[in-house]
């Protein structure tokens, strides 16, 4: 196991093993590309691909991941969700969820999928479809900051759980993060429902302006309203909020705009 003393002390297969559980089968790498490139390689049911230096990591977008040696949890877990097709996209949040919930109180949810710690990023999730001769797999790749100093984190608007004063035993972080992405599969299968629920609970994007850039290179701005059934953002857009002071209840949804895909930003927080 790391020792409490010297967090970046390196990873060990045994201890993620038993860390993870039955249900999980690790493979350790000291260094490689991206965990998620991995496990969609060789994807199968229960594979966790951890790098204790990953050095190429992917995020949405063809955008990069950047982590230094031994300083963050950078994994990916391969899952059959089982789910009808229309759940997918909730995927992602559901992981967000699960990851929000092992972090603690202090985590909350940017909408689509970005995991914060007083209002800075702390982790990026990265989940992708592989089609099998069985069925349809899902690679859920998790890049958790945990040790970085300040000047290791690539923008002013990332932090870490060092820095944010909680624990930094990377491999306990990885059995708690896989036992709540087990939780957050049951759920999905017993209660989706419940599971966006869940997610608006802990969403700090819910109720604040923001500025949406689409796929297409276009931008909206509104009040973030809600995130709907199928996981997409309901803005009201800026032109059909009456006063910029409007509590959410005074807004018409009718005239929302559903949000499927798009980068947020939090313009600032509601009064
Ligand atoms: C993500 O993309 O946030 C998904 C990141 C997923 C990374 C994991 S690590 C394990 C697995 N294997 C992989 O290859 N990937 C996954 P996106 O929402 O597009 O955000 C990317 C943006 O986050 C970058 O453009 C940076 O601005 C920022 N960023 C990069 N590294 C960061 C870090 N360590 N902490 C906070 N922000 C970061």
């Amino acid at each position: 196991m790391e020792s409490a003393a010297d967090p970046r002390s390196p990873l060990e297969q045994s201890s993620l093993q038993a860390a993870a559980g039955p249900d999980w089968q690790v493979s350790l790498h000291a260094r490689a590309e991206s965990t998620n490139a991995l496990a969609v390689a060789s994807a199968r049911k229960g594979l966790v691909v951890v790098a204790d230096h990953q050095t190429a990591g992917r995020g949405r977008l063809d955008r990069v991941w950047e982590t230094p040696a031994g300083a963050a949890l950078t994994f990916s877990a391969v899952i059959d969700p089982q789910l009808e097709f229309q759940w997918w996209p909730v995927l992602p949040l559901m992981t967000g969820l699960a990851v929000a919930r092992a972090v603690g109180p202090q985590a909350a949810l940017k909408w689509p999928n970005d995991v914060l710690i007083a209002d800075h990023k702390i982790c990026g999730i990265l989940v992708e479809r592989v089609e099998t001769g069985a069925g349809a797999l899902a690679v859920i790749g998790i890049g958790l900051n945990v040790s970085q100093r300040r000047e290791e984190l690539p923008h002013e608007g990332a932090t870490s759980l060092a820095i944010a004063g909680l624990a930094t035993d990377r491999t306990a972080l990885l059995g708690a993060v896989l036992g709540q992405l087990r939780w957050g599969m049951g759920q999905m299968l017993a209660d989706p429902h419940g599971v966006l629920a869940g997610y608006r609970g802990r969403s700090c994007t819910i109720d604040r302006d923001v500025r949406v850039e689409l796929p297409g290179g276009s931008t909206l701005e509104g009040r973030a309203f809600d995130v709907d059934d199928h996981g997409r953002l309901v803005v009201v857009p800026a032109s059909s909020v009456p006063a910029v002071q409007a509590q959410p209840a005074a807004m018409d949804p009718r005239t929302a705009v559903v949000v499927s895909a798009g980068d947020v930003v939090h313009v600032r927080p509601l009064q």
